[in-house]
């Protein structure tokens, strides 16, 4: 009776409709849009289930928006630079750009076939020149902000292939330990590991090139406390934020350091150590600086072990580095006992974290413990746990207690000492420090953004002026390090400077970078003489609602929260945070694990008709959590589907409608007022599976209501075209079949959300529900000429049970209602 839903022919028509009418792209006029944004993808060739449920997510908001009569900014662009791409090449006999060019051309075919509603006059690519000059202009104005910073850093270096490789390239190879290991694994009893070249197996070393970083850290605090202020974020998001720029209150302590003759070494008079238990000070008894500290550095000058020690300890991996280290002739003076303490140089204190040094604290502090051990040094308690006592000599004692060995100290709580020691001395020094790092952008490798600089023998390095962005990519050639650098005619130049002879800078910016600000180029894509209209950003930003993977909460928000501030302070943006509602969506899961192209267990879209796919998606669960993928529940929304299509193609052609009213029609329309009330808040909610689930009560409620009796023409009417209009941000294509069957005109996408006619004041509505149910049952029963009364009965009970239930858990029915509704209940429904 009804006709089936022919899913692939009617996407396609809509597809075209949408696209003759450009309904989705954003009116000139628009004031202030709303924007929504899904993270672009990566070019990798393909759309995989989580891209699907990031797109159908704001999709959804967008189009929902857009029906509330806001102007939305919903763009698409293409993450398109980076290293699979050479690799895909390397592999294929291609080269990037024709790789990356035809993965889009795929991916782009895939998200349209979805019925995306993007505004595709505004599409970006990140390896174009267009968009990458201005990642290059974007560098020079951080530079000149003094963000940028060329350092030596340590890199992975296979010898074989000369290259340096990404920490994605290095393959760990684990085997039975023996002896044959050159070298390795001579402390300690783990499996030997051997880290090697992905590509031609070569054990991996470690590298010191210099590097461009952009100092992030600037900005550690404001990234930091801007978190308190991101309602709009899940708080998880936050928390893994917090935890990565890892802010730590503690003090600096000053320690005087002397050479053998008792004089000062090289600039140093003292060594800041940076400590967060300031009351175990008198249990210091050695100081270690890490060897890339500043002091080492001057005591390899004079000191051959220390020099070999130094150089050694650069080049290894960092996991190998355990407790080993060297002691230096240096003598360091306690601040508050004036002992003499020795210095070391040991590779288990990180260059970059506090100061770079610590004072030795073996008693209580585990690492200090094993290094103390290891060097015999002496272990000192000052502090005396308050319940059983602890042997130092095996294992510190690393929590509270009572002082001892502290001077006038002693006795004290380790709590109120913590606050008195460094008040009541002139060494210590309150301060904070973060474990967040500098961002280091550069990248040895062809695919990516040229870094603007050149290096000129006299000038030293230069930055290449604005005229001439962007410094193009030459064409890619197949070499085994860097293809950059073996193009005479790409590194060979002149300094702007000077006009001497200058090489080119041959690293390429890390994509990140390319992903920090693209949002930006969104609000005008094609302006040519900066990288956005600075006034449509003030108009337009922040972001709405931005949704992508938890992949992501760490690396790439942090860095588009600090471009946003650093582009403030640059005088190129109003806001300092980019996004203001961030949905941070859950994982699709398959058989219990990651639904993903590299294991294998995608699902298609296209294997359930694309729009049946983004229905499940959304109702499937809360877009924060994850779900698992079942081809049983697939089924459900895909038979919503198919019964909306068959009532609204029966109300056309077979279903006979009465005009004029009766009492049990006023409950009906009473129901698609609540709906759209309910299916409202949902939405705006981004509870999509809950407006899924309302959307199924009210189809059920319509299709009982015609089941039994001859419908009100009005009423049924009015109940399809509003299940067309709620369910069009989610199912466009359906919905808009449906409108244009019911409707005959006017497309569902572009038309007014729909309103209740009623006051569906939640409260009120509950209560006046469960006052008239038992009422409208009654008259609906008494009423005469219904054939069968008794089904009547069934409708109400039905939609009842679980809406008591469900709703109206906390108001107490009336007892009458209540075994009315349990009695009719019982029946068996008849749908
Ligand atoms: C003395 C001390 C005594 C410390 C004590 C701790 C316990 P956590 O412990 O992770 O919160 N530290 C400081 N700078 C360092 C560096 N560059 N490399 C390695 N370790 C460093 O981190 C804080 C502690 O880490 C600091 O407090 C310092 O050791 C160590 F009973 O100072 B403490
Ligand atoms: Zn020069």
């Amino acid at each position: 009776m009804t006709s089936h839903y022919d899913h692939a022919q009617v996407q396609e028509f809509w597809q075209y409709i949408w696209e003759r009418d450009d309904v989705y792209e954003l009116s000139e006029d628009a004031v202030d849009p709303t924007y929504v944004l899904g993270m672009f993808p990566y070019t990798s060739g393909t759309l995989h289930m989580g891209h699907v449920r990031n797109y159908a997510i704001t999709d959804a908001y967008a189009r929902y928006r857009r029906m509330n009569g806001d102007d939305v900014l919903h763009p698409m662009g293409w993450d398109a630079f980076g290293l699979p791409a050479e690799n895909a090449a390397h592999d294929r006999a291609s080269d990037p750009e024709s790789w990356t060019q035809a993965c889009i051309r795929r991916m782009r075919e895939e998200l349209e076939t979805m019925g995306f509603g993007y505004d595709w006059s505004r599409e970006i690519t990140t390896c174009e020149p267009e968009y990458y000059r201005w990642n290059q202009w974007l560098f020079k104005r951080l530079y000149e902000e003094g963000l940028v910073e060329y350092e030596a850093a340590s890199v992975n270096w296979c010898p074989d292939c000369e290259t340096v490789l990404a920490d994605a390239q290095v393959e760990v190879r684990s085997h039975e330990a023996s002896d044959g290991v050159d070298g390795a694994g001579d402390r300690e009893s783990r499996d030997a590991q051997t880290r090697v070249c992905w590509r031609c197996e070569t054990p991996v070393g470690r590298r010191e090139l210099d590097q461009w970083f952009f100092t992030i850290t600037d900005y550690a605090e404001e990234l930091h406390d801007g978190l308190d202020e991101l309602e709009g974020w899940p708080d998880g998001v936050r928390q893994i934020q917090r935890n990565w720029i890892g802010r730590q209150e503690g003090h600096r302590i000053s320690f005087e350091v002397t050479a053998p003759d008792g004089d000062a070494v090289a600039d140093f008079e003292s060594v800041d150590v940076f400590s967060t238990r300031p009351e175990t000070v008198y249990g210091a008894t050695y100081l270690a600086v890490s060897p890339g500290h500043e002091l080492a550095r001057a005591v390899a000058d004079t000191d051959e072990t220390v020099a070999a020690y130094v150089d050694d300890a650069r080049e290894r991996e960092p996991e190998s580095v355990g407790y080993d280290g060297v002691r230096t002739d240096l003598t360091a003076v306690h601040p508050l006992t004036g002992a003499e303490l020795p210095v070391y140089v040991a590779g288990y204190v990180l260059k970059d974290v506090g100061t770079g040094a610590v004072m030795g604290v073996p008693a209580h502090n585990e690492r200090d413990h094993e290094f103390a051990r290891e060097h015999d040094l002496p272990i000192e308690r000052v502090i005396v746990p308050d319940g059983e006592s602890v042997d130092v000599e095996s294992e510190p004692h690393l929590g509270d207690g009572t002082l001892a060995g502290s001077g006038e100290y002693d006795g004290l709580s380790s709590s109120a000492a913590a606050e008195r020691i460094p008040a009541e001395h002139e060494a210590f020094e309150a301060d904070v420090t973060y474990r967040l790092r500098d961002w280091l952008i550069s990248r040895q490798r062809y695919w990516g953004t040229p870094i603007p600089v050149v290096h000129c023998e006299d000038c030293g390095h230069v930055l290449v002026p604005d005229e001439e962005l962007p410094v193009e990519l030459p064409e890619f050639v197949r070499t085994t390090g860097n293809p950059l650098e073996a193009q005479e005619s790409f590194v060979e130049t002149t300094c702007p400077d000077c006009g001497g002879p200058a090489r080119r800078e041959t690293d390429t910016m890390d994509t990140f970078v390319d992903s920090s600000w693209y949002f930006l180029r969104f609000l005008s894509p094609d302006i040519d003489d900066a990288p956005f209209d600075a006034e449509l950003a003030d108009e337009w930003m922040p972001i709405d609602v931005y949704v992508g993977g938890d992949e992501h909460a760490i690396l790439h928000l942090l860095y588009i929260r600090f471009f946003t501030r650093a582009l403030a302070d640059l005088g190129l943006l109003e806001i300092r945070e980019p996004v203001e509602r961030l949905i941070s969506q859950g994982t699709v899961l398959y058989d219990g694990e990651k639904m993903s192209a590299s294991k294998g267990n995608t699902v298609a879209p296209q294997e359930y008709g694309a729009e049946t796919t983004r229905l499940f998606v959304l109702a499937a669960a809360h877009p924060e959590q994850d779900f698992e993928w079942t081809a049983n529940d697939v089924r459900g929304v895909y038979d919503l589907q198919q019964s909306l299509y068959g009532m609204a193609t029966a109300f056309i052609d077979e279903t006979d409608t009465r005009l004029e009213r009766r009492e049990h029609d006023e409950y009906v329309d009473r129901e698609i007022d609540r709906t759209i009330a309910t299916v409202t808040d949902e939405y705006e909610r981004f509870r999509f599976h809950r407006a899924v689930s309302e959307i199924q009560g009210l189809a059920r409620l319509l299709r009982r209501y015609r089941g039994y009796e001859t419908p009100q023409e009005e009423v049924y009417r009015r109940g399809l075209l509003t299940l067309a209009a709620l369910i069009a941000p989610m199912a466009p294509h359906l919905a808009e079949e449906l409108w244009n069957k019911l409707r005959g005109d006017g497309l569902v996408v572009e038309a007014a959300w729909p309103e209740p006619e009623r006051d569906t004041d939640d409260a009120h509505v509950a209560r006046r529900l469960v006052e008239t149910t038992l009422e409208d049952v009654r008259d609906i029963v008494d009423v005469a000429e219904i054939e069968a009364p008794e089904r009547i009965e069934l409708v109400v009970a039905e939609d009842w049970k679980y809406r008591l239930a469900d709703r109206l858990a906390e108001t107490d029915p009336a007892d009458e209602t209540a075994e009315l509704v349990d009695r009719l209940a019982t029946d068996d429904a008849v749908d």
